[in-house]
């Protein structure tokens, strides 16, 4: 479809004021905004990827690639939130510690709050103890932590711990998820589910809550 293909190609570019007004435009052609993130947005950001790869592109190009993304997600994230306050369970989500990836994270967190979750989202960065607190305060059912990294793989390793440290691992379930992450590594570091993708995580999530 045309218009997705343009957006892709603005991702790309990295013009966030251009993408965030495609995505209105397909919202408004009644185009679903799956199809909008996967077929727009993500493809966009798997060009950037492999351009990073292949020394073809460097950092600033695939920062200002990532903020026209979050520009688009911005726009699809009112229309997710549910307009119900019941919510079906809160779940507290960030990027681990020196982890700067957000867009993956951010496309969690929409699809949960469109599942009627309530979302605390901690951002990037975030140490095991912040973890541990936001966990603690809001009394969250689910911790989902996001990382980007090889490097970083372990701080999901040593947030899990902490969690446990501190005595929320019977009361809290906890996922783990992006690129790098799979099931083998997602049982390594003692988590209790992973998803691929943010639609499968919204599954998965409701599979270890007992909502299905
Ligand atoms: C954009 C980008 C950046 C931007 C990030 C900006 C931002 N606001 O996010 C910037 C420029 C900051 C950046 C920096 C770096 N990056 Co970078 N970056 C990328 C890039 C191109 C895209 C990432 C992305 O947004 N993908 C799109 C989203 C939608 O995909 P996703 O995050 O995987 O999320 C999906 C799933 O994984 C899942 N998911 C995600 N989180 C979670 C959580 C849970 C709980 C669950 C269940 C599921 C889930 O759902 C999502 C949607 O379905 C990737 C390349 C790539 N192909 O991934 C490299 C990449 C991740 N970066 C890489 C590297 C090396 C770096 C740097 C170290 C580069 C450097 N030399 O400095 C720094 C590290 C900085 C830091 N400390 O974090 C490597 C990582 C290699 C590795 N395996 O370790 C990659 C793979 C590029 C490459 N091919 O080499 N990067």
């Amino acid at each position: 479809m045309e218009i997705l293909n343009e957006i892709s190609e603005n991702v790309v570019k990295g013009d966030a004021h251009v993408v965030a007004e495609l995505v209105q435009g397909a919202l408004n052609g009644g185009v679903h905004l799956q199809r909008i993130m996967n077929e727009g947005m993500v493809k966009g950001m798997t060009v950037i990827g492999e351009r990073f790869k292949n020394n073809e592109i460097y950092l600033p190009e695939m920062m200002v690639a990532a903020r026209a993304m979050n520009a688009g997600l911005d726009i699809i994230e009112p229309l997710m939130a549910k307009s119900n306050t019941s919510y079906v369970g809160k779940v507290v989500i960030g990027t681990v510690r020196d982890d700067l990836h957000d867009v993956g994270k951010n496309m969690v967190r929409i699809m949960f709050k469109g599942a009627g979750f309530q979302v605390f989202d901690l951002g990037i960065d975030v140490s095991p103890d912040e973890f541990v607190k936001a966990a603690r305060d809001n009394d969250a059912d689910l911790i989902a932590m996001s990382t980007l990294l090889t490097l970083t793989i372990p701080n999901m390793k040593e947030t899990i711990k902490a969690i446990e440290g501190a005595g929320l691992k019977n009361e809290t379930k906890i996922m783990v998820g992006g690129a790098p992450v799979t099931h083998n590594i997602a049982d390594q570091v003692g988590a209790d589910g992973y998803a691929p993708d943010c639609a499968r995580a919204v599954e998965r999530a409701k599979e270890l809550l007992g909502l299905t």
